[in-house]
């Protein structure tokens, strides 16, 4: 039996292959660092009320995505301790922005910016990964360049992503481009991912709906909730 979940610019999956065996929702980047007071889009000065409005519908997808049998998967940015793998342009970067040439590494009120084992750095405690569930470090946007997610995908027999999280244009728009290429079949869901422009959420949204889906597509959470329910 065929399933799909209504989605733009198409009917999502390609196939109408929609398993828990072949399915699993990606939550990327819900740190303290993209989302809580005093962590670094924070810092930068951007309005985190943008990047938090994902947190409720999130709540309710993870625990029927749950509930169901699919697998969970959450992403972490952030760079070592001794910053080895932070490259200096991107270092650079980010002090150009943000109160007293603040930027990744360097202390903020939620301890050093984007580094592992920060408060900062932690999933905030809504969106907990359960015990057992998936989670991959990352040093940089994508989540796929320099971690083992797709050997873990691979070995797991997943074919479709689910792509949630912050920010819409960054993290979330280069993991699905990533994906994309790897041949898995991608659905971005609006009102589970953020931007801290909401121009830009809007662009990368549209971006995905070109050339019959370039993506692969995007819809809203309460299309899933109906379609596993
Ligand atoms: C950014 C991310 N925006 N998680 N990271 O730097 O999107």
């Amino acid at each position: 039996m065929q399933r799909f979940i209504q989605a733009n610019p198409y009917a999502w999956p390609w196939n109408g292959r929609l398993l828990p065996s072949n399915t699993a929702l990606v939550v990327i980047d819900m740190q303290t660092d993209f989302c809580g007071p005093g962590g670094y889009v924070d810092k930068m000065g951007y309005d985190i009320s943008l990047t938090r409005a994902p947190i409720e519908p999130l709540k309710k997808l993870m625990a029927a995505m749950r509930l169901a049998g699919y697998m969970l998967i959450h992403t972490r940015e952030g760079h070592r301790p001794d910053l080895s793998d932070l490259p200096a342009n991107k270092r650079w970067r980010s002090r150009q922005i943000g109160s007293q040439g603040v930027g990744i590494g360097d202390d903020g009120p939620m301890g050093r910016i984007l580094v592992r084992g920060e408060p900062g750095w932690e999933i905030i405690p809504e969106l907990s990964p359960l015990p057992g569930e998936v989670v991959i470090d990352k040093p940089g946007k994508g989540s796929f360049c320099a971690t083992d997610l797709e050997l873990i995908l691979r070995t797991r027999g997943i074919e479709n992503l689910i792509l949630t999280g912050i920010t819409t244009d960054v993290c979330v728009h280069t993991t699905m481009r990533e994906a994309n290429d790897r041949g898995l079949e991608c659905l971005l869901l609006s009102d589970c991912t953020a931007a801290t422009d909401p121009g830009n959420h809007e662009a990368a949204l549209k971006m995905i709906t070109m050339q019959g889906g370039v993506f692969g597509a995007h819809a809203v959470s309460k299309a899933v909730l109906e379609a596993i329910g």
